[in-house]
C-alpha cells in the first residue's frame, strides 16, 4: 500500500464520521419547504404525515422541502463519491466525477502579455482579449465581444461548430488588434496568441491543453467531438482558417486581386503587410476553474468556485497526492467535480419529484445530471411548468381557464421564474407575466406560482449549498485543519438573477459544515479573464519549465551516459587490479587480506572501533556459535580533531576506547580488535595499512602513509593501555561485507553510500595483479570514491560539481564520491538553488541570503522533501527555516531540483555496481550471476528512493546479474570483529 493509499484511507474513515454533528435554527420561507418532508406518500420520510390532510399546493411546496438531516446524508453521499472519484480503483463507478484540471499554480502577478480568450456559452461565443502588465495584474486591460450562435449549430457537426468559432476569433482580431499591439513577441512577420479555451462541459483533462470531451450536455450534442481531444479540434479548425486565408493572399496578389485578409495584423505601412497570427491553444479550462481564477484576481485568492448557471458545476484545490488519476504528487491541483452528475446513481430519488423526472424525460439526456437538472437554471423554468400542469390537472390551480401554454416546452424560462420572485410590486407584476404567457390566473394562483417558484428556487439553493459543503467539508478534513478558512468564487444567473441564493448558500452550507467559514466572491466579469489568467500562467510555468529544464539538463543522465561510466569503471578497475598500472589508477583496487566471507565457525570475544562514518563507534562483540551479541558506544569526533594532527587524533580514539572498556567492565581483559578505518589505505597485511589519504573532511596531519594500526598502538603505549591487541583493520566496506555475509553466504559485495560512497568485492586472487597467489579470492577495496580523478569524468561533471569541488578541503580529489554522497548533495542543491534565484525561476527572483551560507542545506533535507505525499506545506515549513518565503510552486520546483541530484547519485553507483557484478559474472564464466550486496550508510538507508532508483538502474544496466541488497543491521563494527576472528584463529593456528 503506497503513501498515497494509507494516507487516502485514514482520510475517508475521517469523511464519513466527524461531520455529521449540524445545527438546526429557523429558516426563511423558502427553507422553510426545505425543512418540510417531501412530497409525496410511501417515503418513508413521508409515513408519519397524513397526505390527505395536505392540499395539491402543499404537497406540491413540501416536495420541494428537503429536511435538514436528509441534506446532512445527501453531503455525506457526495463525499464519499468525490473520494470514488478521486480514485483510481473506483473512478470509473463515481458519478461526482473529479476530473484533474493540471491547474496547480495560481497567478503570481509577473505573468504579462496578450492572451486570448475564447469562451463557449449557452447559444454565445464570447472573445477577450486580456493584457497583462506583470504589476501583480493590478490593472490588466480586457476588450471582449460576443458572438451569438447560429441555429442549430449546437446540436449539428462538430467541425462546424469549431469552425464557427475560429471564425469570431478571427473577426474578433480583425476588429481588436493592430500590430503594435504591446507584449506581443512580434517577430516582425507573425504575431503569436496564446489562447484560452473555457469550454464548460466535462472532459477527461490529461495536460492543460489535452482534454478529451466525456459528454455534451446543456443541449449541446454536436457530432464527433465526444471522445476527441477538444483543444486539437479547435486548433484544427484554427490552423484551417489560417491555412484558408493564406491561400486566397496568394492567389489575390498572383490574380492583382482584393482579399480582406483576416488573421494579419494591421499594416503599419501601406507596403508591408501586417504580421500573420500565430495563435495556439495553450490551455482548455472548465468554466468552474476561470471563474476561481477571475475571482482570485478581483478579490481574495479563491479555491473553490462554483457556476450556478444554466449547468451547474464546482470546482476547488485539492491535496494533489488525492487526485490519483492523475501523476501530480505534491501541492494543489485544481479539480473540476462535475457534480452535475451527482446522484445519477440513483441517491437522490427519495428527492426527486415528478415534475424533476418530467423534466428528465423531456431532456436530452434522460437518466444522466439528476443533481443538474434540480439546480440548473436551464432546468428550473420546467420544473416549475410541470409542477403548474400536475396543479392544473388536480384542479389546484388556473381552475376553470385554458393553462393549455404550459404544455409548450420552455415556454416558462428561468427569466420568468426570476421575475416573478423578484419583483416588488407583488402579484400585479406575476399576473402580468402569466398574462403575457396566455394564461388567466387569479389573485390567488398567481400567489401559489410565485410560492412554487420561490420553493424551486430555494431547493436548488439549498442542494448547491450541500454540494459546497460537501466540498468545504472534504477540504478542511484532506488538510488536516479544525477549520477551513475559505473563498468561493461564484458566478451564474442563479446566483446574479436570484437575491436569496448567497444567504441561502451560505447559511445552508454553514449547518452543514459549522467547521467551514466561506467567503462569496462574486465574478463580475464571469470566467473570461481567469480564462487568460490560466493561460497567462501556463505560459509562465511552460517557459519556467523551460528555464528549469536547462538549468537541470547536465544533471540528467542518459542510459548512454550511465553506460559510459560502467564502463569507464571498469576499465579503471582493471588498471587499478593490474600491478603496472595500480599506481595511476583512480579506483586503488586496494586489497584487504580477506581471503573468506564468514562461514559461522567464528568464536570469541572482541573489541571493535568504527571510524570514518557519520558516527565514531566502540564496540565490544561476542561471537559465538548461536550468533552474535554487541554492545556499542557512540563518540564524537570534534572537528578540530579531524582536522588536528595525527598523535591528537589517536589520543582522541584511545581516550574512548578507555572510557569504554571502563563502562563495559572490560579493563581487565586484553581482547582481540578489529578496526573499520573507512579511508583509503594500502594494506600490507590484515594488521598493517598505510593511508593514502584522507576523504570526508579528515584532514588530521601525520597520517597520510602511515601505518594506521602503528598509530593506534602507539596511542595506546602513550596511554600505558593494554586493554586491547589490534589484529585487523578493514574498511567499512569490507566491514559491511562481512557482517552481512555472516547471515547471507552469497554476500560477496560491500557497499557504503554515507558521508562517502565506496564498494568492495570478492576478486579471483589471478585477477589481482598487485597480490603474489592466484589461488582463492581475495576481497578488494575499490576506493571508487577517487574514481574519475584522472578526469575521466570531467564530461559528468557540471558547474555546480565544480564549485562544489572548489570549496573542499580536497578539490579535485574523491570527485565519483563528490557526485553522490551525503557529504556532499546538499551543498549540489544549494549550488543549484542559487543559480535559480538568480534567474528569477525560484522565490521569483528574491535575493536569499541563507542560501549563501556552506553546508545550511543539509544533505538530509533532501530526503525529508523527497518523502512521498509529503505536502508542499511541509516542505515550505522546511525552507521557512532557511527564511526562504517559498511558494507552492518554489516548493513543488525545490523538490524536482533534490530528485534530479538524488537521481543522478543513485544512477552514478548503480553504474559502479554494474561494472563490479559484470566483472564478477565474467570472472566466474556465468551467464547469470546471483550475488548479495552488503551496504550501509546513511544516504542509502534514509533516502525515501535512493535505494529503489539505484536497483531499478541497476537491473538495468546488467541484466544478467540477480543482485540482492541486504541492508547492514549493526554495522561494520560487526564485520570487523568477524575478520578479527577469522584473522586472531588463524594467528592461535599458526602458534
Ligand atoms: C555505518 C557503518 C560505518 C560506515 C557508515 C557509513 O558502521 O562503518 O562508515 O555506516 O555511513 P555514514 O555514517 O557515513 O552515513
Ligand atoms: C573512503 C572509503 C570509505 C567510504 C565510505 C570514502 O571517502 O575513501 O574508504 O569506504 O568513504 O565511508
Amino acid at each position: 500500500m503506497d503513501s498515497r493509499s494509507t494516507r487516502r484511507r485514514s482520510q475517508d474513515d475521517r469523511l464519513s464520521g466527524a461531520d455529521r454533528a449540524g445545527q438546526r435554527r429557523s429558516l426563511g420561507a423558502e427553507e422553510q419547504g426545505s425543512r418540510y418532508v417531501d412530497r409525496f406518500l410511501g417515503n418513508n420520510l413521508t409515513q408519519r404525515r397524513d397526505s390527505s390532510t395536505t392540499t395539491p399546493i402543499q404537497r406540491a411546496l413540501r416536495s420541494f422541502g428537503i429536511p435538514l438531516e436528509r441534506l446532512h446524508v445527501m453531503k455525506g453521499h457526495m463525499m464519499q463519491d468525490m473520494c470514488k472519484g478521486l480514485s483510481l480503483q473506483s473512478h470509473a463507478q463515481a458519478k461526482v466525477r473529479m476530473l484533474p484540471t493540471y491547474i496547480c499554480s495560481t497567478p503570481n502577478g509577473t505573468e504579462k502579455g496578450n492572451f486570448l480568450v475564447v469562451e463557449l456559452c449557452q447559444n454565445q461565443v464570447r472573445t477577450l482579449l486580456v493584457t497583462l502588465y506583470g504589476d501583480g495584474n493590478m490593472s490588466p486591460q480586457m476588450m471582449y465581444k460576443i458572438f451569438d450562435m447560429p441555429e442549430g449549430i449546437m446540436q449539428g457537426e462538430g467541425e462546424a461548430l469549431f469552425d464557427f468559432i475560429a471564425q469570431c476569433v478571427s473577426q474578433f482580431l480583425a476588429e481588436t488588434i493592430s500590430s503594435d499591439t504591446n507584449g506581443s513577441d512580434t517577430n516582425g512577420s507573425e504575431l503569436y496568441l496564446p489562447l484560452g479555451f473555457v469550454f464548460p462541459f466535462s472532459c477527461r483533462q490529461t495536460q492543460l491543453d489535452k482534454a478529451e470531451l466525456l459528454f455534451w450536455s446543456k443541449g449541446f450534442s454536436c457530432s464527433g467531438v465526444v471522445g476527441k481531444d477538444v483543444v486539437q479540434l479547435l486548433q484544427a479548425a484554427i490552423d484551417r482558417q489560417i491555412k484558408q486565408n493564406k491561400q486566397g493572399e496568394e492567389e489575390a496578389s498572383e490574380t492583382g486581386g482584393v482579399w480582406l485578409s483576416s488573421w494579419r495584423g494591421r499594416k503599419s505601412s501601406q507596403s508591408t503587410p501586417g504580421p500573420l497570427y500565430r495563435v495556439e491553444v495553450v490551455a482548455l479550462i472548465n468554466d468552474t476553474v476561470g471563474t476561481m481564477m477571475t475571482c482570485s484576481i478581483e478579490g481574495r485568492a479563491c479555491e473553490v468556485a462554483i457556476v450556478a448557471d444554466k449547468g451547474s458545476n464546482c470546482c476547488f484545490m485539492a491535496e494533489a497526492y488525492l487526485v490519483e488519476t492523475a501523476k501530480e504528487t505534491s501541492g494543489r491541483m485544481c479539480v473540476n467535480t462535475e457534480w452535475g452528475w451527482f446522484g445519477d446513481d440513483g441517491t437522490l430519488n427519495d428527492i426527486f419529484t415528478p415534475y424533476d423526472e418530467f423534466v428528465d424525460q423531456e431532456s436530452s439526456n434522460p437518466g444522466e445530471k439528476r443533481f443538474e437538472k434540480m439546480v440548473g437554471t436551464l432546468y428550473l423554468g420546467e420544473i416549475v411548468r410541470h409542477t403548474l400542469i400536475a396543479l392544473t390537472a388536480e384542479k389546484a390551480i388556473f381552475t376553470g381557464t385554458n393553462a393549455a401554454v404550459l404544455k409548450e416546452k420552455g415556454v416558462l424560462t428561468m427569466q420568468h421564474v426570476l421575475e416573478i420572485i423578484n419583483n416588488e410590486d407583488g402579484i400585479t407584476e406575476v399576473r402580468r407575466i402569466l398574462e403575457v404567457l396566455g394564461l388567466q390566473p387569479s389573485e390567488r394562483d398567481c400567489g401559489r406560482v410565485q410560492q412554487i417558484c420561490r420553493a424551486v428556487m430555494g431547493r436548488a439553493a439549498s442542494l448547491h449549498a450541500t454540494g459546497l459543503s460537501a466540498i468545504l467539508s472534504y477540504m478542511c478534513q484532506t488538510r488536516e485543519l479544525e477549520t477551513l478558512i475559505v473563498s468561493v468564487g461564484v458566478e451564474g444567473e442563479l446566483f446574479t438573477g436570484y437575491p436569496r441564493f448567497e444567504e441561502i448558500l451560505l447559511s445552508v452550507s454553514r449547518l452543514l459544515s459549522p467547521e467551514c467559514m466561506a467567503t462569496l466572491v462574486p465574478s463580475r466579469d464571469g470566467s473570461g479573464r481567469g480564462a487568460a489568467m490560466v493561460t497567462a500562467v501556463a505560459l509562465r510555468l511552460a517557459a519556467q519549465r523551460r528555464a528549469v529544464d536547462q538549468v537541470l539538463a547536465p544533471l540528467r543522465l542518459s542510459r548512454d551516459d550511465l553506460e559510459k561510466v560502467q564502463a569507464l569503471m571498469r576499465e579503471e578497475m582493471e588498471r587499478g587490479l593490474c600491478k603496472e598500472t595500480n599506481a595511476t589508477a583512480s579506483v586503488r583496487m586496494l586489497p584487504t587480506y580477506v581471503s573468506h566471507t564468514p562461514d559461522g565457525t567464528e568464536q570469541g570475544d572482541f573489541l571493535a572501533l568504527d571510524l570514518g562514518g557519520t558516527n565514531f563507534r566502540v564496540l565490544v562483540v561476542r561471537v559465538t556459535e548461536e550468533g552474535i551479541s554487541m554492545a556499542s558506544e557512540i563518540y564524537v569526533i570534534p572537528a578540530a580533531i579531524m582536522q588536528g594532527t595525527g598523535e591528537e587524533l589517536f589520543d582522541h580514539i584511545m581516550d574512548c576506547i578507555i572510557d569504554f572498556q571502563m563502562k563495559q567492565k572490560l579493563m581487565a581483559q586484553t581482547l582481540p580488535l578489529g578496526f573499520t578505518f573507512s579511508f583509503p589505505c594500502q594494506q600490507l597485511g590484515l594488521d598493517k595499512a598505510l593511508l593514502l589519504t584522507w576523504t570526508k573532511g579528515f584532514s588530521a596531519s601525520g597520517c597520510v602513509g602511515e601505518d594506521i594500526v602503528q598509530l593506534l598502538r602507539d596511542a595506546a603505549k602513550r596511554k600505558r593501555h593494554l586493554g586491547m591487541q589490534v589484529v585487523a583493520l578493514v574498511n567499512d566496506t569490507v566491514g559491511t561485507m562481512m557482517a552481512c555475509g555472516y547471515d547471507d553466504p552469497r554476500c560477496e559485495i560491500g557497499l557504503i553510500v554515507g558521508t562517502g560512497t565506496n564498494a568492495c568485492y570478492m576478486e579471483e586472487m589471478r585477477n589481482v595483479g598487485t597480490v603474489e597467489g592466484d589461488e582463492g579470492r581475495m576481497c578488494i577495496n575499490m576506493e571508487w570514491g577517487a574514481f574519475g580523478d584522472n578526469g575521466c569524468l570531467d564530461h559528468l561533471f557540471t558547474h555546480f560539481d565544480k564549485v562544489v569541488d572548489e570549496s573542499t578541503i580536497n578539490p579535485g580529489k574523491q570527485r565519483f564520491e563528490k557526485l553522490i554522497s551525503g557529504m556532499y548533495l546538499g551543498e549540489i542543491v544549494r549550488q543549484i538553488l542559487m543559480v535559480m534565484v538568480q534567474k528569477e525561476l525560484l522565490f521569483q527572483g528574491k535575493p536569499c541570503p541563507k542560501l549563501q551560507t556552506k553546508d545550511i542545506f543539509k544533505t538530509k533535507f533532501l530526503s525529508t522533501i523527497e518523502l512521498n505525499g509529503l505536502a508542499l506545506g511541509q516542505i515550505r515549513a522546511i525552507l521557512n527555516e532557511l527564511e526562504l518565503d517559498a511558494t507552492f510552486e518554489d516548493s513543488s520546483l525545490m523538490r524536482e531540483v533534490c530528485q534530479t541530484v538524488s537521481m543522478r547519485a543513485a544512477q552514478l553507483c548503480a553504474a559502479g555496481l554494474a561494472a563490479v557484478v559484470e566483472k564478477m559474472r565474467e570472472n566466474r564464466g556465468l551467464d547469470q550471476l546471483s550475488v548479495t550486496v552488503g551496504v550501509d550508510g546513511t544516504l542509502y538507508k534514509l533516502h525515501p528512493c535512493f535505494s529503489r532508483n539505484l536497483q531499478k538502474t541497476l537491473k538495468d544496466l546488467a541484466p544478467k546479474c540477480d543482485v540482492s541488497f541486504l541492508l547492514s543491521e549493526d554495522g561494520s563494527g560487526k564485520g570487523a570483529a568477524l575478520v578479527a576472528a577469522v584473522a586472531y584463529r588463524a594467528a592461535n593456528a599458526m602458534e
